[in-house]
């Protein structure tokens, strides 16, 4: 059973005006009280996870956290946190993690979620498959009331290998749902590359999936699909900033 609790937010004034990335610097200040000196962390990818990274460094150097190792989700987020110097590592010396933070494109009512539209899906996915605990930060634009409702896209990592074929059982996999799928593409016109060498499908839902479950696996059954974008029953807490205030659901 799900429970929300509700925490005290900065009283906001009339004139006050709060952005999404203030709220997600809420968020991500809130999980740092999850991180206990000598944890293996897990550190997510996009711009709420990278503002958790920033908090981290800033409590090492003030001496109030230390020996943290942290374990990224992506190329660009071991650069930030070596930028930072926190200490790092990889799942194949730390194959057992702590806790790992991290955003989410959509999160719905069973805190399941949709993540990879940054593009670091297959990464993220293995670093907080291998923590003992996984946190979600988010705002609360994120919140959903099923997976794929947002109309935006659900990412899937394929193989570069014969991309249109993968595209095309994609969709027709989900072509009663009225899908749509597209290859990702790059500002300046080039296929996106994962940090794994791979190319990205976007899945555009016209109507929430109605069994993500039955959805992600019918998705991994497909040969050339390395991994989705959903990642179900994997977060134990979701910290959700709000213009109300901070919420945690477990
Ligand atoms: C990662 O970054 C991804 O899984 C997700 O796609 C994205 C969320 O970024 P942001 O925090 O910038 O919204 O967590």
């Amino acid at each position: 059973r799900r429970s929300i609790r509700c925490l005290s937010s900065p009283t906001p004034t009339p004139t006050t005006v709060i952005s999404q990335d203030d709220l997600r610097k809420l968020s991500a200040a809130k999980a740092v009280e999850y991180v206990k000196s000598g944890m293996v962390l897990g550190l997510g990818t996009g711009s709420t996870a990278s503002f958790f990274v920033s908090e981290i460094s800033a409590l090492l150097s003030s001496g109030k956290l230390r020996d943290i190792i942290g374990v990224p989700t992506s190329k660009r987020t071991f650069e930030h946190a070596k930028s930072l110097g926190i200490p790092l590592s990889t799942l194949d010396e730390h194959p057992r993690l702590d806790l790992a933070i991290d955003g989410a494109d959509e999160v719905d009512p069973d805190l399941n979620l949709v993540k990879g539209r940054g593009g670091a899906l297959l990464r993220e996915k293995m670093v907080e498959a291998a923590s003992d605990k996984f946190i979600v930060v988010v705002d609360e634009t994120k919140l959903v009331a099923g997976l794929g409702g947002s109309g935006l896209a659900m990412p899937v990592e394929v193989v570069q290998f014969c991309w249109q074929y993968n595209l095309t059982r994609l969709q027709e996999l989900f072509k009663e749902e009225g899908c749509e799928a597209k290859l990702r593409f790059d500002p300046d016109g080039k296929p996106y590359v994962t940090d794994n060498s791979n190319y990205i499908v976007d899945l555009y839902f016209k109507t929430p999936i109605v069994d993500a479950n039955a959805a992600g696996k019918e998705i991994s059954a497909l040969e050339g699909v390395v991994e989705h974008g959903l990642f179900l029953d994997m977060a134990a807490a979701v910290i959700i900033a709000g213009k109300e205030g901070l919420s945690i659901k477990t």
